[in-house]
């Protein structure tokens, strides 16, 4: 099936509307114009390319001479799929697991006195993860702490045999399904390998032994990577809890020096959110003519500084080229992943310091300034200083006013705490509420935007379909940026788009229906949610019980292939929208799905249209209760009770109060 190469609405952010039509009058590109250049390869978009060696590329076509085409060395369309699929999780497992050791090498560095402007900012969370690295915490100071649980973090990067020691936190069934099926993963870096290896030319040839081990690479980075960057993240930086902040390009000042912080990684950014509040800086901002200095983020860089710090963010990953255009970025600070190589020559077009920062991560014509955990600080403020003495060679500029308030930093900890307070902190008022049926069920929707659709709509519907049936939703990475833009995730503004369990539940316990999760690595937060409302009983014993899904409906990175597919083999239900990396097999496709339900209880399928995606979620939802033996879910059971009923009755006087009281039914104004 030809791919479309862009939708017709590119976008439904009207900040993002605007800079597309001052590039247009501008004449220069963007993501959204060279996608509608330029159609995606039809062969490479559904996985029938195969690159592995010289004898090709073979591209895999039927025709009708020849309905079932094999490559040079007789690889099937099944293999070829397999075999890409299997190698785009590996990169997104490197990806996100090479984040998480580079933060394991910043807690080392701390550990040894050498981090320069680094502390452990929370040594409780230190001494709650230690067991799981089989770190005994009693009578240990916090650096001596830090030196075994990185000692231990870094080993079970290399380690060769054995299982990987975090996967310990799921649920022991989950457990004894991978070790039935031998995924458990062993050293992170060897799953990587593994992958590598079976999918070179000549290797593993079995679509579902190919697939089986892309398994156990996904949850090396689930179980593995992405959750040691997020804990140790936590201690290093503070573990998130709520706070107000802003989204979206309205966020850039006109009168102020104005620094975007782009990519994953929270090292160097943590202390440029410093480096931008030191005195001297700020009067030195102020000799250039500049009212002072405003730092805001793009992607998941922004997400990691927006939920500890409250810094704002300029934007998701479609806004890095739109933030630029506004001309009133003295300074656009990258780090790893998700950054367009157009930075490059669109900065050169504006005043604009395009700046990289990461040893493995350089882009032609970009001001290089390399990190380094033992000098940070020092860097920070000289990447601080290159953007304010470019200020006074700002042009005309032109900032969207839009921005809309939202409440991120909802770490599992602090759900936790939310549900239970501190003394009896549980998960058991949220399993409560949906054996009740007042929640339907609870739903991931997280990843990225993709050009091919238009920008954030798939993100908002379904959102708004889920809270409309009860679902609570829970969010990371760009999708909860996307959602933020619209005023969706300030807790009260969803509330009017709630069922009346949904409503009555975030009324009662103070919960916003949409919670931010915080970055695309924290989705192993979304795991270990998972993996404790599990444990609490009363929705089975196993994740795949959970009357839950987890969609990403504008993917575009290898990195949420890889999250698919972990979650997948968690037991979750995980519908990717756009297109089908593996549409060329059917045969692959159904071992994805119908195969990995089978066998692990969860399972990725490639559904394009948003309405399908929200009717399969919500059928496998209700089927998830019925095997609980839950009450079917209906709405006209609740909204009766708790705040919302007070509150209808706060608007009534005299007689109609007393009626209303006596049962008679609120009239709506
Ligand atoms: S940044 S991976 S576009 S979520 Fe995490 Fe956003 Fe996707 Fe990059």
């Amino acid at each position: 099936m030809a791919k479309e190469a862009a939708p017709k609405l590119q976008t439904i952010d009207p900040a993002a509307a605007q800079m597309l039509q001052r590039a247009e009058t501008l004449g220069y590109s963007t993501a959204f114009s060279r996608a509608a250049k330029m159609a995606p390869c039809p062969i490479g978009a559904e996985g029938a390319c195969c690159q592995m060696c010289d004898m090709g590329p073979c591209r895999l076509v039927p025709t009708k001479a020849n309905p079932d085409p094999v490559g040079v060395c007789g690889a099937t369309r099944a293999t070829v799929a397999a075999r890409n699929m299997a190698r785009h999780i590996a990169a997104g497992t490197a990806a996100h697991s090479d984040h998480g050791r580079d933060i394991v090498f910043t807690l080392d560095a701390i550990a040894k006195g050498e981090a320069q402007g680094y502390e452990l900012r929370d040594v409780a969370k230190l001494q709650t993860i230690a067991p799981y690295y089989g770190v005994k915490p009693d009578g240990k100071d916090a650096k001596q702490l830090a030196a075994e649980i990185s000692a231990s973090a870094l080993a079970d990067f290399s380690g060769q045999k054995g299982e990987l020691k975090y996967t310990a936190r799921a649920p022991k069934k989950r457990i004894e399904i991978w070790r039935e099926h031998g995924v458990i993963p062993r050293g992170i870096d060897r799953e990587v390998v593994d992958t590598l290896h079976r999918t070179h030319m000549g290797d593993d040839q079995d679509a579902e032994h190919i697939l089986m081990g892309s398994i156990r690479t996904a949850l090396a980075d689930g179980w593995g990577g992405s959750m040691m960057a997020t804990d140790i993240s936590d201690v290093l930086f503070g573990t998130p809890s709520p706070l107000v902040t802003q989204v979206n390009l309205g966020v850039l000042k006109n009168d102020e020096v104005n620094i975007v912080i782009h990519g994953h990684e929270p090292t160097l950014s943590q202390l440029i959110a410093r480096a931008v509040d030191d005195p001297e800086l700020i009067a030195y901002a102020k000799t250039k003519g500049a009212n002072g200095i405003n730092l805001c983020g793009i992607c998941c860089t922004a997400n990691e500084v927006l939920m500890r710090q409250g810094v704002p963010s300029a934007g998701n990953f479609l806004h890095q080229e739109l933030a630029v255009m506004t001309g009133a970025v003295e300074a656009m600070v990258v780090d790893v992943q998700c950054i367009m190589q157009a930075l490059s020559d669109l900065t050169k077009k504006f005043h604009t310091k395009f700046i990289t920062t990461s040893p493995k991560v350089k882009v032609a014509g970009a001001t290089h300034i390399e990190f380094d955990e033992h000098h940070a600080y020092d860097i920070a403020k000289q990447i601080v200083k290159e953007a304010i003495d470019n200020y006074p060679n700002r042009g005309v500029t032109e900032i969207p006013s839009n921005m809309s308030d939202l409440v991120p930093g909802f770490s599992h900890e602090y759900i936790r705490y939310m549900l239970g307070g501190v003394f009896r902190g549980s998960f058991r008022p949220l399993n409560d509420a949906i054996m009740a049926g007042r929640l339907r069920g609870v739903a991931g929707v997280v990843g990225c935007n993709n050009p091919r659709t238009t920008q954030d709509k798939a993100h908002f519907d379904i959102v708004k379909e889920f809270l409309k049936n009860d679902v609570l939703v829970v969010q990371t990475g760009c999708g909860a940026l996307a959602n933020a833009k619209y005023g969706i995730l300030t807790g009260e503004a969803a509330l009017e788009l709630c069922g009346p369990g949904l409503r009555e539940v975030c009324e009662a316990i103070g919960i916003p229906p949409v919670l931010h999760m915080c970055s695309c690595v924290d989705n192993s937060r979304i795991l270990t949610v998972l993996a404790e409302m599990a444990s609490e009983g009363g929705l089975g014993d196993d994740i795949s019980d959970i009357p839950g899904v987890g969609i990403a409906p504008e993917w575009m990175s290898e990195k949420a292939l890889a999250i698919g597919t972990y979650f997948a083999a968690s037991g979750v239900y995980v519908l990717f929208g756009v297109n089908s990396p593996v549409e060329s097999s059917e045969e692959v496709t159904k071992i994805m799905s119908e195969g990995w339900e089978k066998e692990f209880g969860g399972k990725l399928e490639f559904v394009p249209e948003p309405e399908e995606i929200v009717r399969r979620s919500l059928a496998h939802i209700d089927a998830k209760r019925a095997a609980l033996k839950l009450p079917p879910y209906d709405p006209t059971k609740f909204g009766e009770s708790g705040d919302a009923r007070m509150n209808e009755l706060l608007k009534l006087q005299g007689e109609e109060l007393l009626g209303a009281l006596r049962g008679a039914p609120v009239m709506a104004e």
